[in-house]
């Protein structure tokens, strides 16, 4: 029983994760028609979100409206990144890595896909005037691998890693080293039944704000729905992906779960073997969100989910139909 479940999950998970983070995000491009500011030189239009400091890659500037200041506060906030584990002696991150751990049973929390290491580098890269910088750029974050090299996981893998993030590296929830924050950019197009969203309520209520990709399945038409999982459940916060003129990506889902924008197209961040490369997704765009969370946090926000979602909807930029809608949520996540 257990060997087919596997199977089948990983399978759906290949489908929504593997695919998209590199070879669906060039097929979207080749689709759609590659956006001519991709290549430089080719465009020439300025926005006023723009700043010039060449650290913050153009979906943190977007979400600060080019007045960055995650870099100001030095508050302890972990954020667990449940993924394929990250480059650990990545130099643009290893100074926030403060624990990392393999959930998948094999030891080695290191990132051999390059997805983790990405996610962690928007959330939070260093300020050194190297490379990128992050969201919060003085988060701890927490590397809690449930992906394999492969980008596919196991359910079991994934309620492995959430405790691990309710816990912390003490083992014991209700400590000051539990996460404050899991990070999901991650998901498949089936519900996974009530033991994984048992273990997201049991993170919820002890008041970690978690939040997910709202997946890469989108057909271009917000009025038609694409659901993922863990995105879809009530407790989480689901994340679509816009591009740099705050257009929704064709890629991502629309529907009924969707909370928020952020950028999710062209992304350039921190990759494996210390390296960085720019992808597409609303893998993406998730850890833009779970950044400016752990950011809020550091500000001084007070740590409760349902808090937190409504000072995300408080600050976030409405777009497309006035109020909520299931393209955008309650619109671009924004830092006041
Ligand atoms: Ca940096
Ligand atoms: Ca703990
Ligand atoms: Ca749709
Ligand atoms: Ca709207």
């Amino acid at each position: 029983m257990k060997s087919i479940k596997s199977i089948l999950l990983a399978t759906l998970i290949l489908g929504l994760i593997a695919v998209p983070i590199s070879s669906y995000a060039k097929q979207s491009f080749a689709l759609a028609g590659p956006p001519d500011w991709l290549f430089g030189g080719g465009d020439d239009t300025t926005y006023d979100w723009q700043d010039d400091d060449p650290e913050t890659p153009w979906g943190i500037e977007r979400v600060f409206n080019g007045a960055y200041y995650g870099d100001q506060y030095t508050t302890a906030v972990q954020v667990a990144i449940l993924d394929s584990g990250i480059d650990l002696d990545h130099p643009d991150l290893m100074p926030n890595i403060a624990w990392a751990v393999d959930a998948t049973g094999g030891g080695d929390p290191d990132d051999k896909n390059g997805h983790g290491t990405h996610v962690a580098g928007t959330i939070g890269a260093i300020r050194d005037n190297n490379g990128v910088v992050g969201m919060y750029a003085n988060v701890q974050i927490y590397a809690i691998k449930v992906l394999g090299a492969g980008g596919r996981g196991d359910w079991d893998d994934l309620i492995t890693g959430i405790y691990l993030a309710m816990e912390g590296p003490d083992g014991v929830v209700g400590t000051e080293d539990d996460a404050d924050v899991i990070s999901m950019s991650l998901g498949a197009s089936g519900d996974p039944g009530e033991d994984v969203h048992n273990a997201i309520i049991d993170a919820y209520n002890s008041g970690i704000t978690i939040v997910a990709a709202a997946g890469n399945e989108g057909d271009g038409d917000g009025t038609t729905d694409e659901y993922s999982w863990p995105a879809a459940y009530d407790e989480v916060i689901a994340v679509g992906a816009t591009d740099k003129d705050d257009t929704i990506a064709s890629f991502s889902n629309s529907g009924p779960f969707l909370d928020f924008a952020a950028p999710g197209v062209s992304i350039y961040s921190t990759y494996k073997n210390g390296g960085y490369d720019t992808l597409s997704g609303t893998s993406m765009a998730c850890p833009h969100v779970s950044g400016l969370v752990a950011l809020y946090l550091a500000m001084g926000g007070q740590r409760d989910p349902a808090t937190v979602k409504d000072w995300l909807i408080n600050n976030a930029l409405d777009l497309g139909e006035p109020g909520w809608d299931p393209e955008f949520g309650y619109g671009l996540i924004q830092a006041p």
